[in-house]
């Protein structure tokens, strides 16, 4: 049977270090069509506010996935259909790489079915991610196809991810990576605003993220991107 991301269009990931905007309640957030929640942020995210989130998405259909930054923050709920865990391939710091992971196994007994690895390439030198993993963003198109090629075919990777964090990024890198990937799910993320950017991105990634709209715009706007995820 195939992993549910193969079929998602959308996600919307929820960072539980910001709020909703005034008016917009989780129903809202839900009834955007949006085909997964990913509950996940780089700063300032502890397993508290985590918790928060998962409490509030847990009575919806919507599959729940928790992007745990670092092993500290992980939530075991049931609510969550599982975890999705960035390992990003260019990080400047090993940590980044297996590190935290390491760190999550030796603390933790990890729920290996229901824990997949995300392989970030992370492209914007503004983002959080990047300075927090000192990323090397300065990736050629070739770069980035080698990436991707050598997280599927050398780590058997499930998930790439092209990550803008913040602002909307180069198609001819997200294309290059898409086709370098033969069977990975290739998720983009950063700077979706509306239907047009989605619909661009999602005509070369098979899932396209949308994260900060929802804390800045709201509901109405994730659903947009949600239409245009679908119609690419
Ligand atoms: C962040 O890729 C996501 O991890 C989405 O980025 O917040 O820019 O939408 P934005």
């Amino acid at each position: 049977m195939g992993q549910p991301w193969e079929s998602w269009d959308h996600v919307l990931k929820i960072d539980p270090d910001k709020d909703l905007v005034d008016g917009d309640t989780y129903d809202d957030v839900v009834a955007t069509g949006t085909d997964a929640i990913e509950v996940g942020g780089t700063l300032d995210v502890t397993e508290d506010k985590m918790t928060r989130v998962i409490d509030a998405c847990r009575r919806y259909d919507v599959p729940l996935y928790q992007e745990p930054s670092d092993p500290t923050v992980v939530v075991d709920d049931d609510a969550l259909d599982g975890y999705l865990v960035p390992l990003v391939l260019n990080a400047g710091h090993p940590f980044w790489v297996v590190g935290a992971h390491k760190e999550w196994v030796r603390l933790d007994d990890v729920d290996w079915d229901r824990t997949t690895l995300e392989a970030y390439i992370v492209l914007n030198p503004e983002a959080s991610v990047a300075q927090l993993t000192e990323a090397n963003c300065e990736q050629s198109v070739d770069d980035v196809a080698a990436y991707a090629e050598v997280a599927e075919h050398m780590l058997n990777q499930e998930i790439v991810y092209v990550e803008y964090s913040g602002t909307f990024g180069d198609t001819e890198r997200v294309a290059a990576a898409a086709d370098a990937t033969d069977d990975a799910t290739l998720f983009y993320g950063g700077g979706v605003h509306d239907y047009d950017s989605a619909r661009t991105m999602g005509e070369h990634a098979d899932v396209v993220v949308v994260g900060d709209l929802v804390h800045d715009e709201g509901a109405e706007a994730v659903r947009e991107t949600v239409e245009g995820a679908k119609d690419a």
